[in-house]
């Protein structure tokens, strides 16, 4: 029997645990139970301590390295199945195994899901156990179960994502990984409304996303230049209001089936939708769409170019709010999670009055829907119910009324625009973004305190972060990719976790180069890291 540790082939099996000291003589009884042979750790298999967001703690144990075989069997009782039907589908392609998931416990030496019963579904903790016999993933909740998978995922060669069979060793590093997030909420945004994106590049963003634990796809569905869902009785929304974008595009929209298909595919990752319908400004789409919308009667033209602040709901109609709540009803009966965004940014052309007046109304409709609503901060000047999320966006680091919302005890979630807006150019010199938050490199998107961000609102308030991508500017895949990574990763760990040090994140960031270059993500070599 040879046996090769990391390279060194005569270190004895020992690692002062009682149970490996039955197998230190050979030849052992073949029974199912017995510890296999330790197996080194291929080169360019990443350790525990590579991932990204970083781990809240790790202990290697380099005699415990896990081989992944075509015997490998994936256990996952109830619950669990989502998560290990998630693992299966991520590790299926590149290493060729069959990777069944089955619901009992697997004796063969697999990897085993655990919920643990009883747990809070929102405690997203969890434990992973890699040890020679096995892996175990432990966890409270489903959400918990899933942030452990995406730690797995990572932990396999960048060879795993290949998306087709490469012939080689699939061993994971042995240890334990402890893990817990600082913020609950850790979000994506696509403005699929400026540009539209379909459902199968949807679904590759929410792919992406959510291997670094993003766990909300905020999608903005309707602004002045495209409305992107169908809503049933009002059919002139898809039929005019989704045939445009910025530059004069086709568009396009979601049907409702779609949506769901959205819905599903990101709640199979883990991934949560948040649907925004921006009103009352930003509804050029929609006042093209009906006459009756408008206060005057009569419909504008489609909306292509880029301003902002020039379009509004007519406040003083009934039917206003016959749409609203339409709209509000509707998308809330499609999507499971606990929110419904409703905008409320930039609405130049609604005087402060009408503005609280409409939100007034508004406001208690998603409330009834049973959602959550959020808004872009600027509502955080009506009413915001109890439950009410205010998403602040701008650069400034005061905002009273946003202030006032979180002393009174409601949740902000942070997307400053000078760290989290993925629209923005990295560097200045760059060809591609916007500037008027000026240049974001992913240093800048990584070197930031969410709780110390904004004048009195601190760490009770902050729900979490989210990182937008406005389109005004993107056309392509490609260019959603390029603008989005790698400082999706700089958010999505400054969310995760709590000790956060550059030196060390950038280390980490370059050793995801292989990984995103094996998935296709035509990410942006930022020159502050070390590729
Ligand atoms: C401001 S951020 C907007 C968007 C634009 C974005 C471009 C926010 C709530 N409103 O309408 O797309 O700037 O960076």
């Amino acid at each position: 029997m040879s046996l090769v540790v990391n390279g060194c082939t005569d270190d004895p099996p020992t690692q002062g645990t009682a149970s490996v000291s039955a197998q230190a003589t050979s030849p052992r009884p073949a029974t199912p139970t017995t510890t296999p042979e330790p197996v080194r750790l291929p080169d360019d298999a990443p350790t525990l301590s590579d991932v990204i967001p970083a781990p809240a703690s790790v202990r290697a144990a380099e005699k415990d390295n896990f081989a992944l075989t075509k015997q490998t069997v994936i256990s996952a009782p109830d619950d669990a199945k989502a998560a290990g039907d998630y693992l299966a589908d991520v590790l299926r392609p590149a290493t060729g195994f069959p990777l069944r998931v089955v619901p009992g416990e697997d004796d063969a030496g697999g990897i085993r899901l655990v919920l643990r019963e009883g747990g809070d579904p929102r405690d997203e903790s969890y434990r992973l156990e890699i040890a020679r016999d096995g892996v175990t993933l432990s966890a409270a909740s489903k959400d918990g179960l899933f942030a452990g998978a995406h730690t797995l995922r990572q932990l396999l060669p960048a060879d795993v994502e290949r998306g087709k069979t490469v012939d080689r060793e699939w061993v994971l590093a042995g240890g334990v990984i402890e893990d817990e997030p600082r913020f609950g909420y850790r979000g994506a945004m696509l403005d699929v409304a400026r540009h539209f994106f379909g459902v199968d590049v949807v679904k590759r963003y929410i792919d992406r996303v959510a291997q670094y634990k993003i766990n909300y796809l905020h999608l903005h569905l309707a602004d002045d230049q495209g409305w992107r869902i169908e809503i049933d009785g009002w059919p002139k929304l898809t039929e005019v209001g989704a045939r445009n974008e910025v530059g004069g595009g086709k568009g396009g929209f979601y049907t409702k089936q779609q949506y769901r298909e959205i819905v599903a595919y990101a709640a199979s990752r883990g991934v949560t939708i948040v649907p925004e319908i921006d009103m009352p400004g930003h509804t050029n789409a929609a006042l093209t769409s009906y006459a009756k919308l408008n206060c005057d009667g009569n419909a504008p033209p489609p909306y292509t170019d880029t301003k902002v602040g020039f379009s509004s709901l007519c406040i003083d109609k009934k039917v206003t709010y016959e749409f609203a709540r339409d709209v509000i009803t509707q998308i809330a009966e499609m999507t499971p999670g606990p929110y419904l965004h409703i905008g409320g940014d930039e609405a130049n052309s609604t005087t402060d009055a009408d503005y609280r007046k409409f939100f007034d109304k508004v406001l208690p409709m998603i409330v009834k829907a049973g959602k959550r609503p959020i808004g872009w901060h600027e509502y955080a000047k009506a009413d915001v119910p109890r439950s009410g999320v205010v998403q602040y966006w701008r650069i400034e680091t005061e905002d009273a009324p946003t202030r006032r919302q979180a002393n009174s005890g409601r949740r902000v979630l942070m997307s400053p625009a000078h760290r989290t807006y993925l629209d923005m150019k990295y560097e200045e010199s760059n060809p591609w973004g916007n500037s008027w938050a000026g240049p974001v490199d992913v240093r800048k998107a990584y070197e930031w305190e969410p709780t110390n961000e904004l004048a009195g609102v601190g760490a009770g308030a902050v729900l979490g972060v989210e990182a937008p991508l406005w389109t005004e500017l993107v056309t392509t895949e490609d260019e959603i990719e390029r603008m989005a990574f790698p400082r999706m990763q700089a958010i999505a760990e400054v969310g995760w976790s709590k000790r956060t040090k550059w030196d060390d994140f950038r280390e980490r960031l370059a050793g995801q180069a292989e990984r995103m270059t094996a998935q296709g993500i035509a990410f942006h070599r930022d020159t502050g890291v070390p590729w």
